[in-house]
């Protein structure tokens, strides 16, 4: 046998500024999670570790809105997302905290390292200041506009838009987000990594050394980073919420959320391996240990880059071997939003859906973006779960058991001899393990799955083809042969279903008393996984039907989020406009002399309006709250001056003013008593 191998899997930790949804599971840490489920499956020194993300603006920004104070935010969500990760058997062998004294003192150690070496700049620059606030605007304390593709909603950091990281002065036109002031300079002095120094050896690390073995997609990126050459890039923030700078002169001042926070996976290695009476330093020291860095798409500049450069500038560490960094999860078509509410919350699944949790395993892996962005969409949910897990594995594994216990009591047949496609099956069986294996090593966790269920139909196939249920009166002999190769599949399934589907796993293996000795490498090479004479138990079913009035109660709630949203949106007030600008807009009363449809359209209205100075055509949206003929006659408020415009082909001439009622409906803004035509809006 070879010789176990070392392996050190970490997952992205998590910000503690909101629980944990679809999209951070089907990126990170289900892949993460089958990947070191399959190398301690095999047998490999495996450690599977993660923790929560405590420092950083979003998590001050979210303490602000909540009027609590960061520590009971990180506080909060550390145990609600620590709590449903354990409920979903994500199974880290720790989870750990930065706002841990361990965490402190190991991000703070290795800045001291570095900043004794001489690997930092130190430089004063001048940043952006909230003179309202009193406090530089660091990060995502500052919006504006994108200098790179124009998106005006911007962060300090990064730009969601188009993916560019950015830091705040780039920004054009910032506004903090704090007060909704414009921020003014102010110096200050922080501390540089010079990435442009470690340029060189990263390239031909990355872009050379991995070219074969990392995803596309990371690649990609990265080679974009060293083709636009990198730059020293501040590590210390002007924050009082993080890992405070270790240097005298750095009073006030934090380590920049993205330098402590990979720290995290070695501090939470220390506390592991202090609780598993483990030598941590191996694990970070020695050169044969494989590190591999489970991350989401957004990530990967600070994986690939960032952290790779500070371990090199400490000097002892190793390098990850490999950073397979997925794309974005959509739901229902829409990017996922924390803040628009816009998820499928884990720890609200868990309760919605008890005992499920492998449905949820089993889509967010079969769906999982691994090379392109992918939607989740609950009516996939149900129609995975109806046909492939309850139509296609289910099936099998009850089938199985039933007729064991049926034909046996549950007793496993002595078989007789094999014929063909009893050793075709049995030999097709055998090569799964490696199969799917080698899939898993790839990174390809959805094609793995895709082989995992493969041998499930090869199962359901081979009942099919044998049919023991009517030939069990004229032919015994063979039956007990079939039932007896039934359940050599069916235990290979219990084993090998362990790695993707834990829950069902343990079930399987409860029904087929398959012994905990018995592993992944035994279904390639053993004889026999389970023998005749050996006892089964009664059957379980191992998933349910989902109705359609489930998936529509989860649709619904999703509606009634984006509607929640919208609502909430126009609680903000748009920022301040001058009265110059005001003035532009010319608003007047107008009578709808005429309406009717038009033609082909559900929601469209056109209106003929005297203004008193002229006569218009306005097409306007309404004709879902209003019909024709009750509309004609009224007075109604018109936006004048707005530029023509074409609608399905008709050329509209100006905007009504309408608000809405408390049931979203539409009603027009009017004069409390008819007026002259052509007042003036003033
Ligand atoms: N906290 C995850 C995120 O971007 C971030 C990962 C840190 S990994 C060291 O949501
Ligand atoms: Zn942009």
């Amino acid at each position: 046998m070879s010789k176990p191998k070392r392996y050190l899997i970490t997952a992205a930790l998590p910000y503690t500024n909101g629980p944990v949804h679809i999209g951070h599971l089907a990126g990170v840490y289900i892949p993460a999670d089958i990947f070191s489920r399959y190398q301690k499956a095999v047998g490999n020194d495996a450690v599977y570790i993660c923790g929560s993300d405590e420092h950083g603006v979003p998590i001050t920004i979210r303490a602000k809105k909540e009027g609590k104070s960061p520590q009971e935010i990180v506080d909060k969500y550390h145990h609600l997302i620590k709590k449903s990760f354990e409920e979903f058997g994500i199974d880290f062998d720790h989870y750990s905290r930065t706002s841990s004294p361990l965490h402190h003192k190991t991000a703070s150690d290795f800045f001291k390292k570095l900043y004794d070496k001489g690997e930092f700049i130190e430089k004063e620059t001048e940043q952006l200041y909230d003179e309202k606030a009193r406090q530089f605007l660091a990060d995502r304390f500052v919006k504006g506009t994108c200098p790179k593709c124009g998106y005006d909603e911007a962060y300090g950091d990064q730009c969601e838009k188009c993916g560019t990281s950015l830091s705040p002065t780039e920004l054009i036109n910032p506004v903090s987000t704090l007060t909704g002031t414009k921020p003014v300079l102010r110096k200050t002095k922080h501390w540089y990594l010079p990435l442009d120094k470690h340029q060189e050896w990263l390239k031909k690390w990355i872009l050379e050394e991995h070219k074969h073995d990392w995803k596309p997609n990371v690649l990609g990126q990265v080679k974009s980073w060293l083709d636009e050459g990198l730059r020293p890039r501040a590590v210390t923030r002007d924050l009082d919420w993080g890992v405070p700078v270790p240097v005298k002169g750095a009073e006030g001042k934090v380590l920049y959320v993205w330098f402590d926070a990979p720290i995290g996976y070695i501090s939470t290695t220390k506390e592991w391996a202090e609780k598993a009476g483990k030598d941590w330093k191996k694990y970070w020291f020695d050169r044969q240990t494989h590190l591999i860095h489970f991350i989401g798409k957004d990530n990967i500049v600070f994986h690939t880059i960032i952290f790779p450069a500070m371990l090199k500038a400490h000097g002892d560490f190793i390098l990850p071997e490999n950073v397979p960094a997925n794309e974005f999860l959509n739901l229902e078509g829409d990017k996922i939003s924390t803040s628009r509410n816009w998820a499928v919350w884990l720890h609200e699944y868990l309760q919605e859906f008890p005992g499920k949790q492998d449905v949820l395993r089993y889509v967010l892996t079969a769906n999982a973006p691994e090379t392109k962005d992918n939607d989740f969409t609950w009516k996939d949910f149900q129609a995975r779960n109806n046909n492939e897990l309850v139509g296609n594995l289910g099936n099998f594994i009850n089938r199985v058991a039933v007729l064991t216990n049926k034909y046996y009591n549950g007793i496993i047949p002595q078989p007789g001899k094999f014929n063909e496609n009893d050793l075709q099956t049995l030999d097709k069986m055998r090569r799964y393990p490696e199969v799917i294996g080698n899939l898993i090593e790839r990174f390809r966790f959805r094609e793995a799955l895709t082989e995992l269920m493969n041998l499930s139909r090869l199962g359901n196939k081979y009942l099919a083809d044998e049919q023991p249920w009517k030939i069990v009166k004229t032919d015994p002999e063979r039956v007990q042969t079939v039932m007896f190769v039934a359940n050599q599949m069916a235990t290979a399934l219990g084993i090998l279903t362990e790695v993707f589907l834990p829950f069902t796993s343990r079930k399987i293996k409860q029904i087929f008393n398959i012994v905990p000795s018995l592993g992944w490498k035994d279904v390639a090479t053993k004889q026999n996984l389970i023998l005749p004479g050996q006892q089964i138990n009664k059957p379980r079913l191992l998933f349910e039907k989902i109705t359609d009035e489930t998936v529509q109660q989860q649709i619904d709630k999703l509606k009634k989020s984006k509607q929640q949203n919208e609502q909430n949106q126009t609680k903000s007030i748009k920022p301040d406009i001058d009265f110059d600008d005001f003035q532009k807009l010319d608003l007047r009363i107008a009578t709808i002399i005429d309406a009717e449809k038009v033609p082909k359209t559900k929601k469209l209205l056109k209106l003929q309006l005297d203004t008193g100075i002229d006569r218009r055509t306005v097409i306007s949206g309404i004709a879902q709250y209003f019909s024709p003929q009750d509309i004609i006659g009224k007075q109604v408020v018109l936006v004048a001056n707005l530029k023509p415009k074409k609608i399905k082909g008709i050329e509209s001439r100006g905007m009504i003013l309408m608000t809405e009622n408390e049931k979203g409906e539409l009603i027009f803004i009017r004069p409390e008593i008819q007026v002259l035509k052509g007042s003036k809006v003033i």
